[in-house]
C-alpha cells in the first residue's frame, strides 16, 4: 500500500511566544511527506485534553522532550504502516495507546501533532489541497474572518482590557480578499486613533493593540470609531464580536473587573453584556461567563442567544461530552472548535458535526501560542464553519492563516463563495 504510514518524527520548535511545542513529521510509503505543529494557550480553559510539558529546568519547564518522545517511540510503533488515508483508524490508534480521558499519558500535543500530519501527507499523497482533501469537492465557502484587533486579559499582560479580545468581522465585503484588506485599513486606522489620544500601539499575543483604557466600553467607541474612520458602516460592512475569556478573571463566584475596579455576579455581567449588544453593532459574544457557570451561561443565553451568537469555548473545550451538556441544557448556540483542545481530528470533526446537528454554528480558532501551520484555515473551508478566528492582521503566524484563505479562494477561483452575513449572526432581524 503505497500510503502506508512508513515514518514518525517529532521534533521541539518554538512558538510565536518563544515557548517550545511540538513539530511532527510523517513520511508514507511512497516518500510522500506531511508535517504539522501544534499550538498553545494561555487562557487555557481546566477541561482541555493535557498539553504535555517535560517540568524540568530546560526552557524553564515547558519543554516538550517527552511528547516528543512519545511520538518517536510509542506512537510511531503503534500506526505504522496503517494507511494515512484512514484518518480515524490512525486517530483511534493513538486513542487507544493512550488510554486516559484527558490524554494525559502521551500528551494532546503529542497526539495532535501526528493526527495533522497524517492529514497532510494524506492529503498531498492524493495531490489535494488539504482543504478539498477533508472537505471534499463542494467544500467552496471562505469564513468570515473575525479579527481580533485589540488585545487585553492574559494575551496583554493585562496591561489593557479585562476583555481579551475585541473583534471585528467585515460581513458585508463581497469577497475573502476584500475582507482582509478591510480588516488590515480599519487595523490600521485604529492604530492611528489610539496612537492621536496617547495611547500604547503596542500589540498583544494576537496581534491586536494594548491600550491601558479606563473602562472596557471604551475600547468599543474606539473601534466603531476606526471603522467609520476607515470609510466602512459599523453594523452593516462590519459587526464586532467579543472575547472577554471571563473563565480568567472569575473567582469565587466573582468576576473581577480590574479596569473598572469593580467585582460582579454573572446577572451583572449579563445585563453588561445586554447593555452593550443594545449600544454596539455585536453579533457574538465569546465566553461571555466563567467555564463551569453552567446556570449563568443559561441565563446568558435566554437574554441574549435571539440576538447574538452565544459561543462556548473554556465551557465546552471542543469535547462532545460537554457540548452535548450544552445542547441539553441549552445554555448557547455555537462552539469554538480548537483541535489542540481536545487532541485528534477525528474527535475536532465529531465537535463540528454535533454543532450542526443541534442547529449550532461553529467557528475554528487558533491559540494565543501559534506557529506558522495554516492547518486551521484549511480546515475551516473543509468544514464550511462560516467564520474563524486566527487573531489581528498582524504578525507572521497569524497572517499566515489568512494568506492562506487567500490562497484557497485564489484556487476556486469562480467557485468559491464568501460566508458573509450567513453565519455570523444578528440572528433576529
Ligand atoms: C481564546 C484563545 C484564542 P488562548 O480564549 O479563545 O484566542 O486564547 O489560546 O490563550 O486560550
Ligand atoms: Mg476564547
Amino acid at each position: 500500500m503505497k500510503t502506508a504510514i512508513h515514518s514518525v518524527h517529532a521534533r521541539e520548535i518554538l512558538d510565536s511566544r518563544g515557548n517550545p511545542t511540538v513539530e511532527v513529521d510523517v513520511r508514507l510509503k511512497d516518500g510522500t511527506m506531511g508535517r504539522a505543529s501544534v499550538p498553545s494557550g494561555a487562557s487555557t480553559g481546566i477541561h482541555e485534553a493535557v498539553e504535555l510539558r517535560d517540568n524540568t529546568c530546560r526552557y524553564r519547564g515547558t519543554g516538550v522532550a517527552r511528547a516528543v518522545n512519545h511520538v518517536d517511540v510509542d506512537i510511531a510503533s503503534a500506526i505504522l504502516g496503517i494507511d494515512a488515508l484512514n484518518q480515524t483508524l490512525v486517530d483511534k490508534a493513538m486513542l487507544e495507546l493512550d488510554g486516559t480521558p484527558n490524554k494525559s499519558k502521551l500528551g494532546a500535543n503529542a497526539i495532535l501533532g501526528v493526527s495533522l500530519a497524517v492529514a497532510r501527507a494524506g492529503a498531498n499523497a492524493c495531490n489535494m489541497p488539504l482543504f478539498r482533501y477533508l472537505g471534499g469537492t463542494t467544500a467552496c465557502r471562505l469564513p468570515v474572518p473575525m479579527f481580533n484587533i485589540l488585545n487585553g486579559g492574559v494575551h496583554a499582560n493585562w496591561q489593557g482590557t479585562d476583555i481579551q479580545e475585541f473583534m471585528i468581522a467585515p460581513v458585508g465585503a463581497p469577497s475573502f480578499k476584500e475582507a482582509l484588506r478591510w480588516g488590515a485599513e480599519i487595523y490600521h486606522y485604529l492604530k492611528k486613533l489610539l496612537h492621536d489620544e496617547g495611547y500604547s500601539v503596542n500589540v498583544g499575543d494576537e496581534g491586536g493593540f494594548v491600550p491601558a483604557l479606563k473602562r472596557n466600553a471604551d475600547a468599543l467607541e474606539f473601534i466603531v470609531k476606526a471603522i467609520e474612520g476607515a470609510g466602512y458602516r459599523p453594523g452593516e460592512d462590519v459587526v464586532l464580536a467579543i472575547d472577554p475569556a471571563s473563565s480568567s478573571f472569575y473567582e469565587d463566584g466573582f468576576y473581577h473587573l480590574h479596569t473598572e475596579n469593580r467585582k460582579v455576579e454573572a446577572v451583572e455581567m449579563i445585563a453588561m453584556y445586554a447593555a452593550w449588544v443594545d449600544n454596539y453593532p455585536i453579533s457574538l459574544l465569546e465566553d461571555g461567563l466563567a467555564e463551569d457557570d453552567w446556570d449563568g451561561w443559561k441565563l446568558l443565553n435566554q437574554k441574549l442567544g435571539h440576538k447574538i451568537e452565544i459561543v462556548g469555548d473554556d465551557i465546552f473545550v471542543t469535547n462532545v461530552e460537554r457540548i452535548a451538556r450544552g445542547i441539553k441544557e441549552n445554555i448557547a448556540n455555537a462552539v469554538l472548535i480548537k483541535p489542540n483542545q481536545i487532541g485528534t481530528l477525528t474527535e475536532t470533526i465529531a465537535a463540528v458535526r454535533m454543532a450542526y446537528g443541534a442547529d449550532w454554528s461553529a467557528m475554528v480558532s487558533h491559540r494565543s501560542g501559534e506557529t506558522t501551520d495554516s492547518f486551521i484555515a484549511d480546515f475551516a473551508v473543509a468544514l464550511d464553519t462560516g467564520h474563524l478566528k486566527t487573531g489581528a492582521p498582524c504578525r507572521g503566524e497569524r497572517v499566515e492563516k489568512y494568506n492562506q484563505l487567500l490562497r484557497i479562494e485564489e484556487l476556486l477561483g469562480e467557485s468559491a463563495i464568501f460566508a458573509g452575513r450567513r453565519n455570523v449572526l444578528p440572528r433576529a432581524s
